[in-house]
């Protein structure tokens, strides 16, 4: 089974998916570690009630983000994992960073990219009047929110939705897509081939997947 170390920065939602969707026999890997920049992340201490080593390196104690990559990456490396999941994770990582996991480093972005790349999305998303929001699983490239696209799920903006009603509605899919695109990854059926995904699906899955409710 493959070894991922997750990072998060807050509530941790999304690893508590990937812990339950593993918990359930859905994900088969070791979640050996998560790893956060916040010392007062939430998702610390749901992730050690689960028994997994959890560990904080606070971003504020390096000057530069070339040092505080650095102690990042030694944590990572301490635990050899295949792949390096950012799951909520709020810091822009370094080019040297980014390039030492190439091909084993995945993000959820919560847009459809490449819509609204950065930073307070889903207010973007409704001041734009866009009808159809979502979220985005790609691999990280140096270039923010711009890496090749792994699975996407897509959600209707409602007429009176305001941020806490669209994140929600996301976060649901987020919690759908994340953990199936681990387990692509996981079983072999996903990577990255000359900046291009790869994705081995037999022939039924593709529809599953725009319309999941469809079994
Ligand atoms: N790093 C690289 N090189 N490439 C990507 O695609 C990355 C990345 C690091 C994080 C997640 C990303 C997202 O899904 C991600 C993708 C943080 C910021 C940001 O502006 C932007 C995008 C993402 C994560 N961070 C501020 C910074 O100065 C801090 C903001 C805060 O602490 O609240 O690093 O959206
Ligand atoms: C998720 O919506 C994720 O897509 C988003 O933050 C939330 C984290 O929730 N990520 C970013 O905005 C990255 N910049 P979680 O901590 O409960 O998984």
């Amino acid at each position: 089974m493959k070894n991922i170390v997750i990072l998060i920065s807050g509530r941790g939602s999304n690893m508590e998916a990937m812990i339950a969707a593993r918990d359930a026999g859905r994900l088969p890997v070791n979640i050996v570690a998560v790893i956060s920049n916040r010392p007062d992340a939430a998702g610390l201490e749901t992730a050690q009630r689960s028994g997994i080593e959890a560990h904080y390196i606070d971003h504020k104690a390096f000057v530069g983000r070339e040092a505080f990559d650095a102690a990042l990456a030694e944590c990572i490396d301490g635990y050899r994992p295949d792949l390096v999941v950012l799951a909520g994770f709020m810091r822009i990582l370094t080019e040297g960073f980014v390039r030492r996991y190439e091909g084993r480093l995945m993000n959820i972005h919560p847009s459809l990219l490449p819509a609204f790349p950065g930073l307070h999305t889903h207010r973007r998303a409704l001041e734009e009047g866009v009808r159809i929001h979502g979220c985005t699983v790609h691999f990280v490239t140096p270039t923010l929110d711009h890496g090749p696209v792994i699975i996407q799920a897509a959600v209707p903006v409602l007429d009176g939705d305001d941020e806490d009603s669209l994140s929600a509605r996301i976060l649901e899919q987020e919690h759908r897509i994340y953990p199936q695109a681990v387990r692509w990854f996981a079983e072999d059926k996903l990577s990255l081939e000359a900046g291009r995904v790869r994705l081995a699906l037999d022939a039924a899955t593709p529809a599953a997947l725009v319309a999941p409710e469809v079994r």
